[in-house]
């Protein structure tokens, strides 16, 4: 049976600690600590796999930290695939919730170094899984050594073999990915403004989801956050509301929208239904703790709650 590839190029393990009120320079004493296997494309298989969708994650892990992060695929049971290199590990990024603003502090830590071979050798797995798969899902940072034309490369290794790709990713990536004309986009509206170099309003963010439908994607979505998201394609423009949500955790609320696009692209959804979906799940893995992600029902649900507006 064929299946959605995640392509997880930097994976981590997420800590999350919760803080009463964060003192910058100060001992904070946690009150709640979690630590979640994370990563983009990692998160969006998460979300296939409580969907039910057949997903296989795919990327480099290092050391005994990728060792953990493998372990915990296994206990959630999703089917992988990594390049596992010794001798260096996979980050762990650290998320400091505040708790009396809700606020999100977020530490990126520092991972491996992929040089030409171990990078070859992925490549080579990649092409073999993404010969298989429905759809390919590639997200977030690479690490050290990675070219910044990585997703280009890969995005065009899928179109040779008949397999549409959703890309994620931010700056230079995102930006070299684009010229490979990928099927979907999903920036957030802080990587679109990297993108297009300047402030955006809702009226810019909706002209420059249109300038790349022109240049090839042909779904491009924009997260917002509570502000919502809008959804383009060459037919037609919607903007879709974020459910409110009390408490929780934004991690991995991009990533559901990802997962839940992806799933309603492989089922052949319309773009009203494909964006209920995947603001719905947004907005539902953003009322999680940790990068704890959606449940099926949580999507339906809330998808039937969203507001959509033609634009
Ligand atoms: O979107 C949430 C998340 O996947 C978290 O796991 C967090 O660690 C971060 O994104 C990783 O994103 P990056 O772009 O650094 O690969």
């Amino acid at each position: 049976m064929s299946y959605i590839l995640t392509v997880t190029l930097n994976p981590c393990l997420d800590r999350t600690v919760t803080l009463d009120c964060f003192s910058l320079g100060e001992l904070n004493r946690a009150i709640a600590e979690r630590v979640d296997v994370g990563g983009k494309g990692i998160n969006v298989s998460k979300v296939l796999k409580n969907i039910g969708h057949p997903t296989v994650a795919t990327g480099i892990v290092f050391g005994g930290v990728g060792r953990d992060i493998l372990s915990r695929l296994d206990a959630l049971g999703i089917e992988h695939d990594f390049i596992l290199a010794e001798g260096q590990n996979s980050r762990t990024n650290l998320k400091l919730l505040d708790s009396s603003t809700g606020k999100v502090t977020e530490i990126g830590g520092v991972g491996g170094t992929a040089d030409g071979s171990l990078l070859d050798a992925f490549v080579q797995k990649y092409t073999s899984l993404v010969s298989e798969a429905e759809l390919v899902v590639l997200s977030g940072s690479v690490p050290c050594g990675v070219p910044n034309d990585i997703y280009a490369r890969l995005i065009e290794i899928a179109r040779g073999r008949g397999v549409r790709a959703i890309l994620d990713a931010d700056g230079e990536l995102l930006k070299n990915g684009i010229s490979a004309a990928p099927y979907m986009i999903k920036p957030n509206i802080f990587e679109l403004r990297r993108l297009v170099g300047k402030e955006l309003c809702e009226s810019d963010v909706v002209a420059a989801a249109r300038e790349l439908i022109n240049n090839g994607i042909e779904l491009c979505a924009v997260s917002m956050g509570k502000d919502g998201s809008v959804f383009a394609d060459k037919n037609e423009c919607l903007k879709v509301s974020a459910l409110k949500v009390a408490g929780g955790c934004a991690t991995g609320a991009g990533d559901s929208m990802v997962a839940a696009a992806a799933y309603g692209t492989v089922c052949g959804f319309d773009l009203e239904r494909l964006a209920r979906y995947a603001a719905a799940a947004g907005s539902a893995t953003a009322s999680k703790e940790g990068t704890e992600v959606c449940a099926p029902d949580e999507i339906v649900a809330g998808a039937e709650m969203v507001e959509v507006n033609a634009l």
